[in-house]
């Protein structure tokens, strides 16, 4: 069977977390912190439900400078990841990803803002990047919503696969509309 499958393009500055993410999201696991991680352009498939209809997205991890047009073709949902621990990361969603994603994808693509590494926020001496200024950032740059997520611990991973696969699967219209609209 041939599940409807939708790109989901992920993306971030260096080392913040997009291929433990992914790698979290495929297997459910939490990755191994001493396994090398590939900084290549893997593809995944993770396959989901809305409502009784199987789809799934493509999970397209990205090294820290993906400029590659081709990289970004047919993405219908994007992940901006930034590490909560990382203010800088933070700051270069807006000033640097934002215009880098609007520019080579669909104008009305969906955008998460995702801030990896949130187990940090347990632990002292971290700098970390508060919630409501994330979620502030994320209504300001139209994103569809700011999901914290730890690849470790999983928090947030679940949530994430399920509203970005909403998010990109236009809703089925089941019946027609049994009603003409009349202006007057
Ligand atoms: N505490 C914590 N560390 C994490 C988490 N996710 C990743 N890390 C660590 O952060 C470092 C970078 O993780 P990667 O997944 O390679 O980050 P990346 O964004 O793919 O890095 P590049 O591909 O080099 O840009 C590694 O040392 C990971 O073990 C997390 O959820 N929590
Ligand atoms: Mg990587």
């Amino acid at each position: 069977m041939n599940v409807p499958t939708n790109k989901c393009l992920i993306v971030g500055d260096i080392s913040v977390g997009k291929t433990s993410l992914t790698s979290r999201l495929i297997t459910g696991v939490s990755p191994d912190p001493t396994d090398t991680i590939p900084d290549v352009h893997e593809v995944h498939s993770v396959e989901s439900k809305i409502g009784e209809r199987v789809v799934a997205l493509l999970l397209t991890d990205t090294g820290s400078s993906p400029d590659s047009q081709k990289l970004y073709e047919h993405a219908a949902v994007v992940f901006i990841c930034f590490a909560i621990n990382d203010v800088t990361s933070f700051d270069h969603v807006k000033s640097q990803w934002l215009d880098v994603v609007r520019s080579h994808t669909k104008s009305d693509v969906p955008i998460f803002l995702v801030g990896c590494k949130s187990d940090l926020r347990a632990e002292e001496g971290h700098i970390v990047v508060e919630n409501r200024t994330a979620r502030a950032l994320a209504t300001e740059i139209g994103a569809i919503n700011y999901i914290e997520t730890s690849s470790y611990t999983g928090k947030g991973t679940k949530e994430l696969i399920d509203e970005a696969t909403q998010a990109s699967f236009p809703k089925k219209v089941s019946k027609p509309l049994r009603y003409k609209c009349i202006l007057q």
